[in-house]
């Protein structure tokens, strides 16, 4: 079982890097790996495991931050009308988005930051995404809300992005140039 121990924090190399395309079909190890990823959120939002294994309540966690730099994320995480997103996807793509940005009004946190980072990090309000699930299907999901703001945050952990980039005139010495 995933515990925080696994969580690589800032600092780590793996979370600056560009990870890599899951070779498809996923191999057994890749989707064991991606189904124990799914297994820590569900757990994480567990009041008894949680605390039990001190994990902190989280919505998605990214292959990177297990230090595995392979296009692959899970979440757990419902939207306003109840629906469920509960998935690991492979080599997921966001294949269009809004122009409208939206953004949470408390800030973002991440798993892998052991601070408060306080700013408004811009997301875009609605995107579609594409990729592979457990189960070896494509699907493409149309996002709004919190559940589209996970996406995003979880897609930048691919792309070697901390959300903290994202945010208007905060300066971190080690900032990777946004495309
Ligand atoms: C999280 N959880 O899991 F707006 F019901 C964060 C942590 C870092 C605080 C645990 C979170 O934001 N939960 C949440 C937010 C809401 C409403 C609600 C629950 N992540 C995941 C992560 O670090 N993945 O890499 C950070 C989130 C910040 C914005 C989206 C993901
Ligand atoms: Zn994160």
């Amino acid at each position: 079982m995933l515990t925080m121990k696994d969580v690589v924090r800032e600092g780590h190399p793996v979370l600056r890097e560009v990870a890599k395309e899951v070779p498809l079909p996923a191999s057994k190890e890749d989707k064991e790996t991606l189904q124990r990823m799914l297994d820590f959120v569900i757990n994480s939002q567990d009041p008894e495991l949680s605390e039990k294994y001190q994990l902190r309540p989280g919505v998605g966690i990214a292959a990177p931050q297990i230090g595995i730099a392979k296009r692959m994320f899970a979440v757990h995480v419902a939207d306003d009308n109840d629906n469920l997103y509960s998935m690991g996807l492979f080599n997921p793509k966001i294949i269009s988005h809004s122009v409208e940005e939206t953004h949470l009004e408390s800030g973002e946190g991440c798993l892998s930051v052991d601070r408060d980072i306080p700013g408004i990090v811009p997301r875009y309000a609605r995107i579609t995404v594409k990729g592979t699930n457990l189960d070896g299907e494509e699907v493409t999901l149309r996002l709004r809300g919190l559940v589209s703001i996970v996406f995003q945050h979880e897609m930048d952990h691919l792309n070697g992005i901390m959300f903290y980039d994202r945010i208007e005139g905060f300066k971190d010495p080690f900032k990777k140039e946004l495309p």
